[in-house]
């Protein structure tokens, strides 16, 4: 009780020597009231607080103190860590012990004892270099975002880890300023899975970056996010870190089978000033900085957490909030025993929580910062697969298009989102028929079309039948979805001299519905055969469902589009015109879990369009 104080009082007081004092009393009459159970671990940066003293506030703003009183983790979750390098030559006191070992693997004889492809990877592997040693550039960024995720805790020494018990699997992917490939991050998430991870943090940082890049919507990377989540493991990512809405977010955690994630400041649990936010986003948790810029000097509005050697540091990202979603998930799979990674998903992002109207978009957000103690306070009938909901009646009402429909109000009193199918009848007379999905603990409103307006809604009886838990839709191999663009299918149209729309007609000829496809604009061709001088960079996406046998239009707003800005002038709309002509590309992705990539001929088309004035 007292810590909800500590992360609501912060507003108006926040002097460090007052806020030394506050936390110490806080603490203690949490302790003395023991309503609450806390764990305080004796680390000192943690719970040590002076002026100017390095400090970790966020992780006293998600209350970890009393979430570690529930649960500290499992040594059986294993974590593993993609990023460009880690440093276990000087084992950091915080990580050594925290270490992964592959124990079917002898060390050093230069043989590949577990026959898993890789010789001697006692700790993980470095794909970057095909080695097994883990140091390199970018060395204190690894160490950073396995501290935040499982530092040893209560140790006397330095920081507090989200997830103290859980060990981590260190694998390298790269080096910084060197974009990676699709492949290479395919092989990385293959290993974690293959080795035993149950949760992977990976941020994207590593592609990010044109020119000259891979593309990262490519078959294999996808294909390696599904494949991880078909066998139980869940990839969290951080989707629209510091970016353009849409730009960084049409990466992998637009894949069903990736948990994306964005970052808030560390006081408050709102959205971060630098955070680009995206559809993708499923929770935010602390990333640092609020009311100064990402590229201010690292202080203490950042992350505390590992460096190399010995040594500690302060980073502000969006690669500093996903870890603190990865440690929770570790620690929602650690509590809740025989329980998926989906389900932990769900748990973690239904207990989030939007604490304050900021006037802040819901893309920033997601379903909100993510609450610990609400995460591992769950009772066995609010994780109960089926949702309980409470009992929906129905009444008549206009919809937009001017058509009849039985609203319907919903509440899912579970966990988990829920598919429900809903049936409207009079007696034995059925009416209406729909489904709908409700998330966890939240209300619905649903619009069942009515075919029969006559009948008297309040005699109505509604009744709901559980399709059970909405997941990704996993689809089989043998589905048919057959998805298509050419050149005739790109326009722009004109609606008057500053609103030009680039659309995009999507064609599915295959026998099942496209649940999800990505349409995606580029600047130059989307993966160019390695010339030097050309390059593409994703300009907007769009997401949208094609029906089988049918097709449906992506409309992009041209204005919208950076660097493309019309200036409701002829001059510039020739000049757009052909610029568009020349420079824009167009590539379409299904990004179902399990769809069979889309060939790439078939998935993209040069800008050759016809200027229509769609206002005539
Ligand atoms: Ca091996
Ligand atoms: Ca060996
Ligand atoms: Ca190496
Ligand atoms: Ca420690």
């Amino acid at each position: 009780m007292m810590n909800q104080r500590v992360s609501e009082g912060k507003t108006s007081n926040w002097g460090f020597p007052g806020f030394l004092i506050y936390v110490v009393f806080s603490f203690s009459n949490a302790l003395l009231a023991g309503s609450t159970a806390v764990y305080l671990p004796n680390d000192p940066v943690f719970s040590q607080y002076a002026p100017n003293e390095p400090h970790q506030q966020g992780l006293f703003m998600l209350n970890m103190p009393q979430a570690w009183a529930i649960e500290r983790g499992n040594k059986d979750v294993v974590i593993a860590v993609i990023d460009w390098a880690f440093d276990i030559r000087h084992p950091h006191p915080e990580i050594k012990n925290k270490v992964w070992v592959n124990i079917d693997e002898i060390p050093d004889n230069g043989i590949d004892d577990d026959k898993n492809g890789y010789i001697d990877d006692i700790h993980g592997w470095d794909f970057a270099e095909n080695d097994n040693t883990l140091y390199g550039s970018g060395a204190g960024h690894g160490n950073h975002v396995a501290g935040i995720i499982a530092a040893e805790t209560n140790n006397n020494i330095g920081i507090a880890g989200m997830a103290p018990n859980c060990p981590l699997m260190l694998i390298k992917a790269g080096t910084p300023g060197v974009v990676g490939d699709a492949k290479t991050f395919a092989l990385t998430i293959r290993y974690a899975v293959d080795n035993g991870a149950k949760i992977i943090c990976k941020n994207h940082f590593l592609w990010e970056k044109p020119p000259g890049y891979s593309t990262p919507m490519g078959s294999e990377l996808k294909q390696a996010c599904d494949y991880a989540y078909k066998k139980g493991v869940l990839i969290t990512s951080v989707s629209g870190e510091n970016d353009t809405v849409f730009r960084s977010a049409v990466f992998q955690t637009a894949y069903d089978s990736v948990m994306g994630t964005g970052p808030s400041d560390i006081f408050e649990g709102i959205p971060a000033d630098f955070a680009g936010g995206s559809p993708f986003i499923e929770a935010i948790a602390p990333g640092g900085e609020r009311g100064t810029t990402m590229t201010s000097k690292h202080n203490d509005r950042s992350v505390y957490s590992c460096s190399t050697s010995d040594k500690y540091l302060y980073y502000t990202g969006g690669c500093m909030a996903n870890p603190h979603v990865t440690g929770l998930l570790a620690l929602v799979l650690s509590h809740y025993l025989g329980i998926d990674v989906e389900k932990a998903r769900q748990i973690v992002r239904n207990t989030a929580k939007i604490r304050r109207d900021t006037g802040l978009p819901e893309y920033l957000w997601g379903h909100g910062i993510i609450d610990p103690v609400a995460a591992l306070s769950l009772s066995s009938k609010q994780l109960a697969a089926i949702p309980v909901l409470i009992k929906p009646k129905a009444t008549l009402t206009t919809n937009k298009s001017g058509k009849k429909a039985y609203r319907v109000r919903l509440k899912n009193e579970g966990a988990f989102d829920a598919a429900v199918k809903i049936s409207i009848s009079n007696g034995s007379r059925r009416l209406a028929t729909d489904t709908a999905s409700v998330r966890g603990f939240e209300h619905a409103t649903v619009l069942v079309p009515a075919p029969h307006t006559t009948d008297n809604p309040n005699t109505a009886s509604v009744t709901i039948k559980n399709l059970g838990i909405r997941r990704p839709r996993i689809l089989d191999d043998n589905v048919d979805i057959q998805l298509h663009i050419s050149n005739d299918d790109v326009s722009v149209t004109e609606e008057e001299l500053s609103n030009w729309h680039i659309v995009v007609n999507v064609h599915n000829n295959g026998s099942d519905d496209a649940e999800r496809v990505a349409v995606i604009l580029y600047q130059g061709e989307p993966t160019p055969p390695n010339e030097s001088k050309s390059y593409s960079l994703p300009l907007d996406c769009a997401i949208i469902r094609v029906p089988a046998k049918r097709q449906a239009m992506a409309i992009f707003q041209a204005d919208s589009i950076p660097g493309t800005r019309l200036r409701g002038d002829k001059w510039y709309h020739q000049i757009y015109k052909d610029w568009f002509k020349t420079h824009m590309w167009v590539q379409i992705e299904n990004l179902e879990i399990g769809a069979q990539h889309i060939d790439k001929s078939a998935a993209k088309a040069r800008m050759v369009m016809s200027i229509q004035n769609r206002a005539s």
